[in-house]
């Protein structure tokens, strides 16, 4: 398409005109993005065809990856440097005068996601085609993703979030590959050849179209899909409400996750995750029967993950296809069902684990309801067979029981690999909240800790670090990240840890800068960023974090000989809408904002900044200036998290306790070069099995507890009049849940350490140095060989040229 820079310019020049019918000068950035983008994708569309017709016709097992989330941010830079013609573009635009970061700017982050969940399965996408292994995706084209943060008066205000506004030039639309999905109606039983059949009747029948986005594979041409479904009503039938129709089905694909505390939008989760699924199984069948392929080896030929419990329904929909449409007896079906499904569970909180009541479940999918029923009857039977007698364990087993159809217990009995997302949290699986499970089909668990692409997280949103290493290693790490390993080889020599720093106050300078601009706050670059980024939540306990700052506070009030290394406290996090007190921890860290940053008597010493409308653009801006990454979850509570990845590839030290993925963490980095602190997991399950913590005895015992937890209530915070009772109750009244008084004092102290650590500039970089060589490990390509060998059976073009 163009070779070099001068040819990318004539492309791109004449493309303009003819998108736009402008000239050059008249245009806006907007169009240049939109050109550049349409450049971009036609560029991709050969190697793309190439890849399917090549899947097509080899032999090669696809997998297909369900999720209701997929956080992928911007696909701009990604897609060039994967292609290889980042230099060339960046050329040909600096020629005419155009900044690609400003043009860049024009793309709106694909937020399909809410957090950790989405974001991995963007990355294991990235990987899939990297590696070349033929895996695609399938999800929701939400019309609006998660929804835009505004801070106001220290409040969180949402807006709907419009990232299709102008256009999205990554998607295409296959209206010709559209597909029914149904609802409702009812199911009648009939005979055929002396065989009990069902069909599904008086369905209400919605379109679904798929947009296919490519995702293009690190210099390699190898592109997957990405398919994701838009709701669309069906063509006109007598006797429908076509208005009502129309509003009902464009509902479904609207918004990522409606509010789901009130049966109607109950009702409408699920038709989201059942349209997922519906159309999913339609289009990966019409693709594997198009082969001439037998329905009766589905399972040698094709994996289907599921991401969480919510695609979990593609089980029964699959037994539905293989049983009504296929004829199918029920003991093949399932045996060629229960081969195809792997299953990840990413929570072990138990308001996480999706139950679905009957009463919504039945009447919107009343076939999907028989078929599970028959699941959970013949699973009680096998039960029954290894248990016979003990009821009690049968109850806490079955996939229905007290009206309520539990989807992880579906998960497990229809998948063959059931994974955790960390080694702890694998544990954890095993021998608690699964362990009924564990002890029945133990051969199903295994562990699969998560990972990050390192080409978007290091490659790409830190260039000048990734320059700085292959300058030491060569660029052999882009290709294979445990090479980042030779990093060691650098740790006693000075030159190199110079550069080392001063790629990081570049970055810090640059977050400094963007600071300024939206929270007009000056930030002292010199100061020790400390950053804490991710969804809210009581669990991952922003809230040790800021009760912390408002200690430190406190030692500068009341002792003017008290001083400490400068600090920059970061923030950035959505609360989901409907959880209140999540809000106010929003509050309280705006509250303590406004006490400390202006005060004289902190010297300057510390600035709080919460960033709002946290994102993966805004991430890829804060990650590289990071000195401190605060992974400071309840132990036990988090399954695996993936910021901590990202900041250890950018050089930052964790200050985190032993939960999720911090404990490889540690053992890679090395207890020396990380700030571990807090109860184990294996404390906090003993005092929540036998009690033992009484948040109050913290209270009154330790003097700056008591203090800080006072300020909540008395008048110390600004216009703080009413707002913070409830968090002052949660740690009292409550007894503390997530025991943040009772890890508080070890926390003071680590940050202590931290802080003093700090100031030894040769020992910190040091420091920084090896986390970033041990980081390799935490690539996601590690993770997919992993799921691709141990769990998927697939093989990629390198291996099978083998
Ligand atoms: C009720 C539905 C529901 C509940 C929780 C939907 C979504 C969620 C979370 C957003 C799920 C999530 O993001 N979990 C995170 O998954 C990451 C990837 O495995 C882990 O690293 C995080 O620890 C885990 O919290």
């Amino acid at each position: 398409m163009f070779s070099d820079k001068n040819d990318f310019k004539e492309v791109f020049l004449k493309r303009l005109e003819m998108m736009y019918g402008k000239t050059f000068p008249e245009s806006t950035s907007r169009d240049q993005y939109f050109t550049l983008g349409n450049i971009i994708r036609e560029y991709i569309s050969i190697n793309w065809i190439g890849t399917n017709e090549q899947y097509r016709f080899n032999n090669q097992k696809q997998v297909y990856y369900l999720s209701i989330e997929f956080l992928l941010g911007r696909l701009l830079r990604q897609n060039l440097m994967n292609l290889g013609i980042y230099e060339i573009v960046e050329a040909g635009l600096n020629d005419l005068g155009i900044d690609l970061d400003e043009i860049e700017e024009e793309e709106a982050d694909a937020g399909l996601g809410n957090g950790g969940l989405g974001r991995l399965a963007a990355c294991f996408l990235d990987s899939l085609a990297s590696l070349d292994l033929p895996g695609h995706g399938c999800g929701i084209r939400y019309k609006h993703g998660l929804f835009e943060q505004k801070i106001v008066k220290g409040f969180q205000v949402e807006l709907p979030e419009q990232w299709l506004r102008h256009g999205h030039v990554w998607e295409v639309r296959k209206p010709d590959l559209a597909v029914e999905v149904l609802f409702w109606g009812r199911v009648e039983s009939f005979k055929e050849n002396g065989h009990l059949k069902f069909r599904h009747v008086d369905a209400e029948g919605v379109t679904a179209v798929p947009y296919d986005m490519p995702v293009v594979g690190y210099q390699t041409s190898t592109v997957n899909t990405l398919r994701l479904w838009s709701a669309e009503p069906s063509s006109y039938q007598a006797g429908r409400d076509m208005m009502k129709h129309k509003r009902e089905t464009e509902a479904i694909t609207e918004f990522l996750y409606p509010d789901d505390t009130h049966d109607e939008g109950k009702t409408l989760r699920l038709k989201q995750q059942y349209f997922l699924v519906s159309a999913s199984l339609r289009s990966i069948l019409r693709s594997y029967l198009s082969r001439k392929r037998d329905i009766h080896e589905l399972h040698d030929h094709i994996s289907i993950h599921i991401n969480d419990t919510h695609p979990v329904l593609a089980i029964p929909e699959l037994m539905r296809i293989l049983l009504d449409e296929h004829g199918l007896d029920w003991e093949e079906a399932w045996e060629i069902t229960s081969r195809t499904f792997a299953y990840t569970n990413h929570t072990t909180l138990s308001e996480a684990l999706e139950r679905w009541p009957v009463r919504i479940f039945e009447p919107l999918l009343p076939r999907i309801f028989m078929i599970v029923n028959e699941i959970n009857e013949r699973f009680c039977q096998s039960l029954w067979g290894k248990y016979p007698g003990d009821w009690n364990r049968i109850e806490q087993m079955a996939i229905i029981s007290h009206g309520e159809v539990k989807m992880a217990h579906l998960a497990i009995a229809g998948s063959f690999s059931v994974n955790g997302v960390a080694a702890i949290h694998t544990e954890i699986l095993k021998q608690r909240e699964m362990n009924l499970f564990y002890q029945f089909y133990p051969e199903k668990f295994n562990n699969k800790t998560n990972g990050i692409t390192h080409r978007r997280w290091l490659l790409k949103a830190n260039q000048p670090l990734s320059k700085v290493v292959t300058n030491a290693i060569g660029s052999e790490w882009i290709h294979q990240p445990e090479k980042l390993q030779g990093l060691h080889a650098f740790r006693e020599d000075r030159m190199f840890l110079e550069e080392l720093h001063k790629v990081k106050n570049h970055k810090k300078q640059q977050l400094a800068q963007k600071i300024l601009e939206q929270n007009g706050l000056r930030v002292d670059p010199e100061s020790i960023f400390d950053v804490q980024i991710k969804r809210l939540h009581a669990y991952k306990r922003q809230l040790l974090n800021v009760l912390h700052i408002l200690h430190l506070y406190n030692r500068f009030r009341e002792d003017s000989s008290f001083d400490m290394h400068p600090r920059t406290f970061i923030f950035g996090a959505k609360a989901s809408p409907g959880y209140f007190y999540a809000k106010k921890i929003i509050k309280l860290i705006d509250s303590v904002a406004k006490l400390v940053n202006h005060d004289p008597v902190v010297k300057g010493r510390i600035k709080v900044v919460f960033m709002e409308n946290y994102r993966v653009s805004l991430a890829e801006d804060i990650i590289p200036a990071a000195d401190i990454s605060e992974q400071i979850s309840t132990a036990s509570k988090e399954a695996s998290g993936t910021g901590n990845m990202k900041f250890m590839m950018n050089g930052a030290l964790t200050v985190g306790t032993l939960d999720g993925a911090n404990v490889e963490i540690l053992e890679k980095s090395g207890p020396e070069n990380i700030f571990i602190f807090g109860l184990t997991a294996e404390e906090v399950m003993k005092y929540y099995a036998e009690g033992g913590y009484y948040s109050m005895e913290y209270y009154h015992h330790d003097e700056h507890i008591k203090q800080v937890v006072n300020q909540l209530i008395d008048g110390t915070l600004p216009d703080s009049a009413d707002h913070f009772e409830e968090i002052f109750d949660s740690l009292l009244t409550e007894n503390d849940q997530y025991f943040v008084l009772r890890d508080f004092a070890s926390y003071a102290a680590i940050q202590e350490k931290a802080g003093k650590d700090y100031e030894d500039t040769a020992g910190w970089l040091q420091k920084s140095l090896i986390n970033i060589a041990g980081s390799g490990h935490f690539s996601s390509d590690r993770t997919i060989k992993e799921y691709a060998a141990d769990i998927w059976g697939i093989t990629g073009k390198e291996l099978m040229k083998k």
